[in-house]
């Protein structure tokens, strides 16, 4: 048995569609053992071995998603990585995680080979070619699949932290399962559903939250390598669903051609990831006669509550709990359990519930309390219907278009430029991605350090989301009588920035 993959690869009769590719031409669930099986031959052959980690920092391509199945069915664990990283980041992660393989661009092997220390180093480009599906094609289609338990590691998933220092979520084929399982019922996924899949497949709600929930359910997706609202929009009469961020959800109200008409065959648009604004839910509905579904997650406990499908959908709340996850509201400095209406930090217990940071013992301990609570970072309440409603994040965290930036990350880049006495890193309302990075820079007084200078110092060490959209100068931050920066002054002055 590999809970995994036979969760995901079981549901569907062999004719079934599972992936449309962007020319037309199909995946159907009946080519996926050979497909994969060809892939996981490669693994083997490169001596990938059950429990190794497999590194990948791709393009978006339906052999993306192959190679994530192929590793599942190997036992190996999957590593997905964004390809908006840097190679500086890149350093960190392979030599944190020690992969046994690293699949890449053809355009970053070579420098990626510098870093990889033990790992090989196969390519996959944005077509679905390069050396791993060279070697994919002379393999045989048959192949074994990997015994595993529920409690053997699937994944690893990389976080940022509020020490700047990215932590790897360790995910369990039981984890991903279950959350599967209780989304597809919850959310009433069947075979006859089809989702536009337009979110990247290296973060868990473009990879687990999306493909697993269809895959689990048998049902099909329209695959394209990235989110465009009209292109979007026009495939809408040949699908069922939708799941994205809640940029998405603003850059379809900016189409004109988003009606009532235009969506009539969808039954379900799911948001998460970062806050739907009540004002979008509430514009969305009056454009489409379609209520958005929020859920709440992370990557450490994939999917924690969701708004009901067949209940009340309520705008601004997250909706209560999945069936089988505990939440509970706790005093963030002890501990203790809060009555309900009262806010504070929420906290989940489940069998979605990550199996720690990898190889930080000491961190994993810290994010849980007695009695298995794990700390989100969020801050909540839960109101009388049973509804949590996110108020606030105790971790200093921006979400920009549903992509997290720890502060603290872009600071220390900044404060290491010459010329720069210290910086406060904020995120200022955005009418496109909800928060945008932005710096401000004390420069004591000096001038000579322009934004020009600053970003560009910044484009080689990150990536391009985490990089401010502006760079504010002023003299000295603005302190408390602690001495601490007063981050919420600033984000109050600078309110308007982007006219947000
Ligand atoms: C792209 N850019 C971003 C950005 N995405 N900047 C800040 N934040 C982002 N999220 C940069 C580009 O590099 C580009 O830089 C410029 O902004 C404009 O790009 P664009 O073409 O408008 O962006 P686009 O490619 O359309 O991407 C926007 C997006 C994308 C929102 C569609 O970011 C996206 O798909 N986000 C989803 C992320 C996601 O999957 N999150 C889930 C994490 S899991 P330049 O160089 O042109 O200036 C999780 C758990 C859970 O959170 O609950 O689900
Ligand atoms: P990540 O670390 O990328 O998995 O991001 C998880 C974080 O995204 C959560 O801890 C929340 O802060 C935020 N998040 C996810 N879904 C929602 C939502 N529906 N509303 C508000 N915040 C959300």
């Amino acid at each position: 048995m590999n809970p995994l993959f036979d969760t995901l690869t079981r549901a569907a009769a062999p004719g079934d569609r599972f992936l449309e590719r962007p020319d037309g031409s199909l995946i159907r669930y009946g080519d996926l053992p050979g497909l994969t099986g060809r892939l996981a031959n490669v693994l083997s052959d490169q001596g990938v071995r059950p429990g190794d980690r497999v590194a990948v920092q791709v393009e978006k391509s339906p052999e993306n998603l192959l190679l994530y199945l192929a590793v599942i069915r190997a036992g190996a664990v999957f590593l997905p990585l964004n390809t908006a990283y840097t190679r500086a980041e890149l350093a960190y992660f392979i030599g944190d995680a020690e992969p046994a393989l690293v699949v890449c661009d053809p355009s970053a092997a070579a420098g990626i080979r510098e870093i990889a220390g033990e790992a090989r180093v196969l390519t996959l480009d944005a077509g679905g070619r390069g050396g791993l599906m060279e070697l994919a094609e002379k393999q045989a289609d048959a192949f074994e699949t990997v015994a595993r338990e529920t409690s053997d590691l699937a994944a690893i998933c990389y976080t940022s932290g509020t020490t700047g220092r990215s932590k790897g979520a360790m995910l369990t084929h039981g984890n991903l399962v279950a959350n599967a399982r209780t989304l597809v019922d919850l959310w009433r996924f069947t075979a006859d559903d089809v989702l536009i899949h337009a979110l990247p497949i290296y973060h868990v709600h473009g990879l687990f939250v999306a493909t697993n929930v269809i895959m689990a359910a048998g049902a099909a997706m329209i695959f394209r390598a990235k989110f465009d609202a009209a292109e979007v929009l026009s495939l809408m009469p040949r699908a069922t669903s939708l799941m994205g961020v809640p940029t998405f959800y603003t850059r379809l109200l900016d189409q004109p051609g988003l009606t009532p008409e235009a969506c009539a065959g969808m039954r379900l648009f799911i948001s998460g990831s970062a806050p739907l604004l009540a004002e979008t839910h509430r514009a969305f509905e009056a454009r489409t006669g379609q209520r958005i579904l929020e859920r709440y997650g992370m990557t450490e406990t994939g999917m924690n509550t969701s708004n009901p499908y067949g209940g009340e959908r309520v705008a601004g709340t997250v909706g209560p709990p999945l069936p089988d996850v505990a939440l509970r509201i706790a005093d963030p400095d002890t501990g203790a359990a809060l009555p309900a209406g009262e806010i504070g930090m929420i906290e989940v217990k489940g069998p979605n519930v990550f199996a720690g940071y990898w190889r930080m013992p000491e961190k994993t301990a810290s994010e849980f309390r007695p009695g298995g609570w794990f700390i989100t970072g969020d801050l909540g309440k839960i109101d009388e219907a049973g509804y949590v409603q996110i108020v606030g994040r105790g971790k200093d965290l921006i979400i920009s278009g549903g992509l997290n930036v720890y502060p603290k990350e872009v600071e220390v880049e900044i404060d290491a430029l010459p010329g720069v006495v210290e910086s406060a890193v904020i995120g200022l309302p955005h009418a496109d991605f909800g928060e945008a990075v932005t710096a401000v820079i004390a420069t004591g007084g000096k001038t000579g350090l322009s934004e020009e200078t600053v970003l560009s110092a910044l484009s080689e060490r990150l990536a391009r989301f985490k990089q401010p959209k502006r760079v504010l100068f002023v003299d000295d931050l603005p302190r408390n009588a602690m001495g601490k920066v007063q981050k919420a002054l600033l984000r109050e002055t600078h309110a308007d920035l982007y006219g947000a």
